[in-house]
């Protein structure tokens, strides 16, 4: 299938260009030229931007967005709401999973995002027993890709342990919890009969917590050496206080120095870092996967993004609980951050790039790609993964060019996003899914069964 688009303004890595022409073959650009006609092309309204990677997601948790923040106990924490996220664990079926990461990645795609990295760990029956197809959860999110049009890189979680130093499991994470021989048999039956331009794999571990260095080593050995590899990091400071009672060391230092990590690896929250840790993940570009929404609802804490950016470290961003599904708002909160910490403004830029606004969303489009290891975006090579603007609002109308991601992030309260294209196929239309009707009432009846 080939197809050609013309965009009066496209944003060309960090360059916004004029009268451009993309060409798409197979879902693939061909060839992306400034300064031509349109003739011939599917006229694109409004600006054109690649599209966002959504490096971290757990789509089930949807479901419980916005009812945890209730206080129970005044020392309400992280580790209170894993004990209600378990809750709704306990409750979940295959298909109420497909159901609500359907509707979500619709909502993901309307917001913006072309691409999901699903950190998929629900894989089991309630009593812990795999299902007859063991892979039925893990097809049921990626189906869920499938049919709605968005990217994914499916990240099924090896989970075998509560705590380090190979701990039991508790009774809450009994459908999670994977041997070594039975995880590497899932990542197989997963890798038959999948689109690879549009759908791939990772290695998951979930957490130092969870899994043993020796299952670390095998996996890292048995699976393709192109494969990235997420795992939380560092999240809590209970999690890098155990950390340290155990082994001596910091979780990012332990892995450092007992496993290692290079530019394959995506090292999600790493909230609790020092210098060094910082210095380390910098030098080995490995991606830091930063949820900005999820981070400040869990009372995680802030990464230090300034001085991994001073260092070249590389940086992608994740909606994970989905309490929030807006680029503009993870990007914002993002920046927030660092100059609530530092009583500044203007914070996360480079030399190149001194608007906030585009260097993250920039640096977060090539850190989620390399996060996913997939190639996306706008230009000659990428999957053909772009969105247009509507600028109606008058603040985005009378913005230039390379005024408009900063008017989008920290300006206007509203959601821009036009249409959307996913490896060329358009997906969103004048903000509109064509599933999204069916979906959201699939997904009302069955959270009123869910959730009573
Ligand atoms: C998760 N979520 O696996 O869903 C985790 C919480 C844990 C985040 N870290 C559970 N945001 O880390 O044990
Ligand atoms: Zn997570």
């Amino acid at each position: 299938m080939n197809q050609t688009y013309f965009a009066k303004q496209a944003l060309i890595g960090s360059v916004w260009q004029q009268d451009v022409k993309i060409h798409v073959v197979d879902g693939v650009i061909a060839m992306i030229t400034p300064n031509q006609s349109s003739d011939g092309c599917m006229v694109l309204e409004g600006p054109v931007l690649p599209g966002m990677v959504n490096l971290h997601s757990h789509a089930f948790q949807r479901a419980m967005a916005g009812l945890a923040e209730v206080c129970l106990d005044p020392k309400d924490s992280f580790w209170s709401w894993r004990d209600l996220m378990y809750g709704l664990v306990a409750k979940l079926n295959p298909e109420q999973v497909g159901q609500i990461a359907t509707y979500l990645y619709i909502e993901m795609l309307k917001a913006g995002y072309t691409q999901v990295a699903e950190f998929h760990y629900l894989h089991h029956q309630q009593s812990g027993q795999a299902y007859d197809n063991p892979a039925e959860m893990a097809l049921q999110v990626r189906q869920a890709a499938v049919d709605v049009g968005i990217g994914q890189t499916l990240l099924p979680v090896l989970y075998s342990h509560s705590g380090f130093g190979g701990q039991a499991p508790n009774p809450g994470q009994a459908r999670f919890i994977h041997d070594l021989d039975a995880y590497l048999r899932l990542q197989e039956q997963l890798g038959q009969n999948i689109n690879a331009l549009t759908h791939n794999q990772g290695l998951c571990f979930h957490s130092l917590r969870a899994v043993t260095k020796s299952q670390m080593e095998t996996a890292l050995t048995s699976l393709p050496q192109d494969w990235p590899v997420h795992i939380h990091i560092a999240e809590q400071m209970k999690e890098v206080n155990n950390c340290v009672a155990w082994s001596g060391q910091r979780p990012v230092e332990w892995l450092a120095n007992e496993v290692g990590f290079d530019a394959r690896w995506c090292l999600i929250h790493a909230t609790h870092v020092n210098e060094q840790e910082v210095q380390t993940i910098a030098k080995s570009q490995a991606v830091v996967g930063l949820c900005p929404s999820t981070e400040a609802n869990l009372g995680d804490g802030i990464f230090p993004i300034t001085d991994l950016v001073a260092q070249g470290g590389r940086l992608g961003i994740g909606s994970d609980s989905h309490v929030c599904v807006s680029v503009a708002e993870e990007l914002r909160l993002l920046e927030y951050g660092q100059r609530l910490r530092d009583q500044q403004r203007n914070r996360v830029y480079s030399g190149e790039q001194a608007s906030v606004g585009d260097f993250i969303y920039q640096t977060s489009v090539s850190g989620g790609n390399a996060a996913c290891n997939i190639k996306a975006g706008l230009h000659v090579g990428a999957r053909a993964d772009f969105i247009t603007l509507d600028t109606s609002h008058p603040l985005l109308e009378t913005a230039k060019p390379e005024q408009l991601i900063n008017r989008w992030t920290f300006g206007i309260n509203h959601n821009p996003v036009k249409d959307v294209f996913v490896a060329g196929e358009q997906v969103v239309s004048s903000g509109c899914h064509k599933l999204e009707a069916w979906a959201a009432g699939v997904l009302a009846s069955s959270l009123k069964q869910l959730l009573g």
